[in-house]
Parts: structure tokens; sequence; C-alpha cells
């Protein structure tokens, strides 16, 4: 039987010799597997006397007990040295930020649409949006601009050239022909905001060829004057993120509205600063007006039944107003050194919770 004693020597070393699970398999294989050496040898016990064999049978079979178990406590070990080699070299250093701060910003008029669009959509206006080339319809009759009428000469209208019917389409001057689409699309109550882009020809040092407005425009039985000053005061405080703004009214003229006016907003001028919500000065920051019955009757509707108010605004003016931004220019310039300080995080959207500007 000492050939039992050394084989099984021999197998426990093999199996102690093994360095990682690949090594331990070939080993297990070499003394178990199906031509093994322990195998092998419980092949010959069929040979043996029946004496014999029950003894050699009994030795055989300690020795593949025992095999058996230095596997598998060798493996158990292995395991565990492997998955302590991986969470070595796979360790996440979770002190490192997620992922670089995003490089890009957001530019203020994207902001303030973005803020006015939060403001008037919580006081139940819909958003509606039309296409930046018109026609003179949409953009001036439908508006009650008389043809010939001077105010249509105010606008610097940049025209395409003529189609081959003689129809000059153009690109609109103010937001006003979305309205336009709007009323003649639905049946009122309408309560609707048109943020864009609008063009005139004009260039100088406070007006770009491009600039973005943005226009109010209710229309409802008993609509008046009272409605349109709390929406447009309620609006200004938010805007500017005080509890209370000063209003002031002065008459004024549009085509497409009667009464019209145009609304200043209390602040106090500095040599270089202006305070919007304290002080004694007046600051123009938009137009109004009780839309024209005319304009109700072009677009379908009863004037005697529904009396709506409109309001428009320059986004670019009241984008340099609230965040301190001199030169109106510099918007469309493309400057990433502007826009790295002047422009916005790129997930800090406006909520009136949160506050609208961080
Ligand atoms: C301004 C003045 C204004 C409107 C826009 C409007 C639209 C329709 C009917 C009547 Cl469809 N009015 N819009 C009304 C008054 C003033 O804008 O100075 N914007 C920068």
């Amino acid at each position: 039987m000492d050939d039992v004693k050394a084989l099984e020597a021999e197998l426990l070393a093999a199996v102690a010799a093994a360095r990682d699970l690949a090594a331990l398999d070939e080993a297990r294989v070499a003394a178990l597997g199906k031509r093994g050496r322990l195998t092998e040898l419980m092949k010959t016990l069929g040979g043996l006397d029946p004496e014999a064999r029950k003894a050699r049978g009994a030795a055989l079979n300690q020795v593949k007990d025992t095999v058996a178990a230095a596997l598998a406590e060798a493996k158990a070990r292995l395991d565990e040295a492997a998955l302590d080699a991986r969470l070595a070299t796979e360790r996440l250093d979770v002190s490192l930020a997620a992922a670089p701060e995003a490089e890009g910003r957001i530019h203020p008029v994207t902001q303030v649409t973005e803020e006015c669009i939060e403001i008037f959509t919580a006081m139940g206006f819909a958003l509606a949006e039309g296409p930046d080339i018109e026609d003179d319809s949409h953009n001036f009759t439908a508006l009650n601009f008389p043809p010939g009428h001077p105010a249509r000469e105010m606008h610097d209208t940049f025209f395409l050239p003529p189609r081959a019917d003689g129809e000059k389409l153009l690109l609109r001057t103010h937001t006003s022909p979305v309205q336009i689409r709007t009323m003649r699309g639905r049946t009122p109550p309408i309560r609707v905001i048109a943020p864009g882009r609008t063009y005139r020809c004009d260039s100088d040092q406070t007006h770009t060829p491009m600039f973005h407005q943005i226009e109010a425009l209710v229309i409802d039985r008993h609509v008046h004057m009272g409605h349109l000053k709390a929406t447009i005061e309620h609006f200004a405080a938010a805007f500017f993120e005080l509890p209370t703004v000063q209003i002031r009214f002065r008459p004024s003229f549009f085509p497409f509205t009667e009464p019209s006016a145009e609304v200043d907003i209390g602040c106090a001028r500095s040599k270089d600063a202006i305070r919007i919500g304290q002080g004694s000065d007046w600051l123009e920051i938009m137009g109004c007006g009780m839309v024209h019955p005319n304009v109700i009757r072009n677009c379908g509707l009863d004037p005697d039944q529904w009396q709506g108010f409109a309001f428009g605004l320059g986004i670019d003016r009241i984008a340099m107003l609230k965040y301190g931004i001199p030169d109106l220019r510099a918007f469309f310039d493309s400057d990433l050194r502007w826009l790295r300080h002047y422009g916005f995080a790129a997930l800090d959207l406006p909520t009136l919770g949160g506050g609208l500007s961080r």
C-alpha cells in the first residue's frame, strides 16, 4: 500500500502548488479526471481477488476523499484571492467628480425666454409658435395696418425676392402674426404667449437686425384694462424677482390696439446703474393695449362678443436690464469669453419655486 500513500502525497503536493484556479483545475483533472491517476488506479481494482480489492478499494477511496477535500479547500482559498485581486484593480474612487463641469453655457436670451415662459405658463398662458418667414397679410393687414399706412414703413421690413405670382414674403417684424394664426385656428377663450425671433432692417448701438420678442394675448368675454395691468404687474414683479413693482401707463399708438399704452417700471438711476423696483425714475419696458376691434374681426370673431388685451416686449432688452449686460451687439458676436461671463449653467433651469435666476 506504500504506492497509495506516495500517490496521495504527490496529489496533495500538486494541489498545494497550484497558484491559480486554472492550475488547480489541472491538478484536479490529473488526479480525479476521466484519465486521472486515481481514476486509472480504480480501474485496476476489478482484476484483484476480493480480499485485496476490498482493502485497496477502501484505501483508494480514502485518498480520493482526502484529495477532493484539499481541492475544495484550495478552490475556496483561490476564489477569495481572485476576488481580492479584482477588488484591488477595479477600485472606483468615489471621491472623483462623476463628470467634468459642462463647458457649454446657456445664452442670456435663451435663459430669459425660459424665465418668461415659466412665469406666463404658471399664469395659465399656452405657448404658441409660428414661422419666421411670413406674408404681408399675417404680419400687417390682419393687424390693422392699412395698405400704404406709414406704420408699415416704420417697421423697416426685410422682404424676400418676389415669388412668381408677385407676392413678396417677408421676415416677420414682430411675433404678432403668431397670434393672428392662433385666433384664426381656435375658439376663445385664448391665452397665449408667442416668444421668438423678429427682424427689422435697423442696426446701431441699441438695435440689431434680428432681435427677440415675446408677446402675450388674451381673448375672452368682458376683458378690460384692469386685467391687462394686473397681468403686467405680476409679470414684472416675477421677472425682476421683487415682491412688488411700480407700473405706469403712458398713452401711445399701435395700429393693432386701441387704446394703446407704453408701460414704464419704477427704478432708480445712478451714474452707471439702473436699479429696478425702487427710486423715483421710470424705465420703459413694453408696449400694450386692448386688441383693436378690426383685428378681432379680421380673425373671424365678433368684437361685440370678444375683447382682449395684448402686450409685447423685447427679450434682449429685458435680459440686458436684469443681468446688467451693457452692450446689445455683444449678444450676437458669438464670443465664447462673453458667453462664459454672461451665460448660464446648462442644467440650471429657471423655476418659480427655485428662483428664476441663480
Ligand atoms: C412693443 C409693442 C405690442 C401687441 C404688441 C398684439 C398682437 C395682436 C393683437 C394686438 Cl394679435 N396686439 N400685440 C400689442 C401691443 C403692443 O408690442 O413695443 N413691443 C416690443
